[in-house]
């Protein structure tokens, strides 16, 4: 098996434990009513935007979410999160070192050796979901289960579900779309961005995502028989029927999208290797993108 197979199959173990770990350090997360940024880059980024947006929605306070080279210092913040799954990307730790005395900053690495540690507050160490890959699964969804857990959701039910993910069967269709493009709304958009980021890292195939509502505002045009079109949470605007139209195949699951992300993250392990491409190498990516001169 690849290390991205084992460590897709990892994530209903290390969700749990990183509601643990999340309880445990009530005190580094933001709390009800503070003003908030969540900061990544890639993966990571997708991440933070599905956590703020979770978070907004359960009336817990303003959060935004960046990617790190894109933060607008000039913002007042009460506290900044950071996900970084190597602690040593570059655009994260001069973000987290310009903010240095204005507001405190945790950050959520697998790698506790790594520069992050010396210029974030806090750390929350979840080097027990750290990844051989290139490609982030484990440690990315294990971040948000964390972040979750301290929104106060439980972690079990979502574990149950990704348990779920892991064994149902994927259709050929699936794996032989010449072209997907995923939905979600709310929070479910930042698991749609991840989502469409996994296929084209590891299969170098065209994928593209938008807000549910956005789809049929342009989108739509390239929907056709053998290309799919895949919505995380419940299909409540009616797309199936304007997608059906096309000949494209429509997919949605009404379970958490983030349980429904680890059926992309095996469709993209599952589709690699029938392309005749290694998923543990992917082309032109390195594990974490460190730049020989300032990002900013
Ligand atoms: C983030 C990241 C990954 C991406 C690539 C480069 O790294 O952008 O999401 O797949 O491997 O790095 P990190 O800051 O979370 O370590």
């Amino acid at each position: 098996m690849s290390f991205i197979g084992e460590e897709i199959a990892r994530q209903p173990q290390t969700w749990l434990k990183a509601a643990t770990v999340a309880a445990d350090a009530a005190d580094l997360l933001p709390r009800p009513g503070e003003r908030v940024a969540v900061v990544g880059c890639g993966t990571s980024w997708f991440m933070a935007e599905a956590y703020a947006a979770l978070r907004e929605r359960r009336g817990l306070g303003e959060t935004d979410h960046f990617a790190a080279s894109e933060f607008p210092h000039e913002r007042a913040y009460d506290r900044l999160v950071a996900i970084s799954r190597s602690g040593t990307t570059t655009e994260i730790l001069e973000l987290l070192d310009r903010r240095r005395g204005r507001y405190p900053a945790v950050a959520l690495t697998a790698d506790t050796s790594t520069p992050v540690v010396d210029v974030a507050d806090h750390v929350l160490d979840l080097s027990f979901a750290d990844e051989k890959s290139v490609v982030q699964t484990v440690f990315a969804t294990t971040a948000l289960t964390a972040l979750r857990a301290g929104l106060g959701e439980a972690a079990e039910p979502l574990a149950e579900a990704a348990r779920t993910a892991l064994e149902t069967p994927l259709p050929e269709e699936w794996v032989t779309a010449g072209q997907i493009t995923f939905l979600g709304r709310g929070w479910a958009h930042g698991i749609a961005r991840e989502a469409s980021l996994k296929m084209r890292e590891a299969t170098q195939s065209w994928t593209e995502s938008y807000p549910s509502l956005e789809y049929r505002h342009g989108p739509i045009a390239i929907a056709a028989p053998g290309r799919l079109v895949w919505h995380f949470g419940p299909d409540e605007a009616g797309l199936r029927a304007d997608v059906d139209a096309t000949g494209a195949l429509f997919v949605d699951h009404p379970e958490d999208p983030q349980a429904d992300l680890v059926r992309v993250q095996r469709l993209a392990e599952a589709s690699a290797v029938r392309k005749g491409l290694d998923p543990d190498r992917p082309r032109a990516l390195t594990r974490s993108v460190i730049l020989d001169r300032p990002a900013s």
